[in-house]
């Protein structure tokens, strides 16, 4: 941790959202990070997105695992409920606050180590079961807490700075997420905030589980030539297939570009994404079409980018388990322990 303390007062022309926060009132601590860490860029645009959705920061939950990228939720919303787990385990831990308080909204903030090496059966169920929540991966290609060692996600033929061959295939996050159903997914650069802002927006404003994937170079351990996760290998590489820009509901929809371009997704929460196609043959509602696409263009080194598969009717773990509207944190012992007697006629019924 850093001893160095942000000075609490503002400056007094700090524009106010509609909830009366400036955008200093979505910060956390001072990072201590690696200066030019891809990282400290997404926790800005994280910071930039929950102050332009206007949400109270008392509303927002942050867990993550271990590594360089789950300490970063000690450096924004630092007035937010926030759980830093154990390596691997933030998607179950984050499952079990969001049974018990489905008020709040869940950020899952994790690594490519986290949730592609020791988490990886973690982050497949919590998105098979739907759970709501805007789950971002911050992926740089290796563990750069413990020193730059190749992670899950490295990609075959891709060499660590000291020149090692990986040999390892590769796991594509975004392709599991694709499969296992998740309902809003998305791949993002840490150095296109233009493009990750509005996709964290998104995601944060989704009805079920989401997932973004954002390409974060480690400036210390993996971003050099050899390396595909380095600022250089993904800016040559990048192909976007769309924007979106977010509406919140009551806002004037008025567009400047031409009909068959532009698709309007509204959201359960009344919110609207604008999507805009980059590619013709692209239609971000097919999810087998997006993972062949996906596949296709990977095998040709390309790192594809944009909100990659929406599914505008998502619904969550609540409404399969079909759990009281209340949240069940509010309810008293005499509602959530039904008697003795109940539990005896249960078990008699399976005898
Ligand atoms: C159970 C357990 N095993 C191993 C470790 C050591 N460890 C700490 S962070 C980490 C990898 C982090 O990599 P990643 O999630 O990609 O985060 P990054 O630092 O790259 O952002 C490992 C293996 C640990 N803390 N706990
Ligand atoms: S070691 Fe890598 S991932 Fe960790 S803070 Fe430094 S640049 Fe970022
Ligand atoms: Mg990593």
């Amino acid at each position: 941790m850093t001893y160095i303390a942000k000075p609490a007062l503002h400056h007094p022309t700090l524009h106010e959202n509609k909830v009366g926060y400036t955008r200093r009132d979505y910060e956390g601590r001072v990072s201590t990070l690696c200066a030019g860490c891809g990282h400290d860029s997404i926790s800005a645009a994280i910071v930039q997105a929950c102050w332009e959705l206007d949400i109270e920061p008392h509303r927002v939950a942050k867990l993550s695992g271990i590594g360089c990228s789950s300490k970063t939720p000690d450096y924004f919303l630092g007035a937010s409920h926030g759980f830093n787990t154990v390596h691997g385990r933030m998607p179950s831990v984050l499952t079990g606050a969001n049974l018990a308080n489905r008020d709040l909204l869940y950020l899952g903030v994790s690594g490519d180590g986290d949730s592609a090496s020791i988490g990886l059966g973690q982050f497949a169920n919590a998105l098979r079961r739907g759970v709501r929540m805007a789950y971002i991966v911050e992926n740089n290609g290796v563990y750069g807490l413990t020193k730059g060692q190749f992670s899950a996600t490295a990609d075959r033929g891709s060499k660590s700075k000291k020149g090692a061959i990986n040999n390892d295939n590769p796991i594509d996050l975004v392709g599991i997420a694709l499969q296992l159903g998740a309902t809003y997914v998305a791949r993002s650069f840490s150095g296109d905030k233009e493009q990750l802002v509005p996709l964290i927006k998104g995601a944060m404003s989704h009805g079920g589980a989401a997932f973004i994937d954002v390409i974060s170079p480690c400036v210390t351990f993996n971003n050099h030539g050899g390396s595909t996760k380095s600022f250089d290998y993904v800016r040559q590489h990048n192909e976007a297939v769309s924007r979106i820009d977010f509406m919140t509901p009551g806002e004037e929809i008025t567009t400047s570009y031409p009909p068959g371009e532009v698709v309007d997704v509204p959201q359960h929460d009344g919110t609207v994404l604008r999507l805009r196609k980059l590619h013709d043959d692209y239609d971000a509602t097919d999810r087998y079409a997006a993972l062949a696409y996906m596949q296709q263009r990977a095998a040709q080194g390309e790192i594809v980018t944009g909100l990659l598969y929406l599914d505008p009717l998502a619904t969550d773990l609540h409404v399969s388990l079909n759990t009281v509207a209340a949240p069940l944190h509010s309810l008293g012992r005499d509602v959530l322990c039904p008697g003795s007697a109940l539990l005896e006629k249960i078990n008699a019924g399976l005898r």
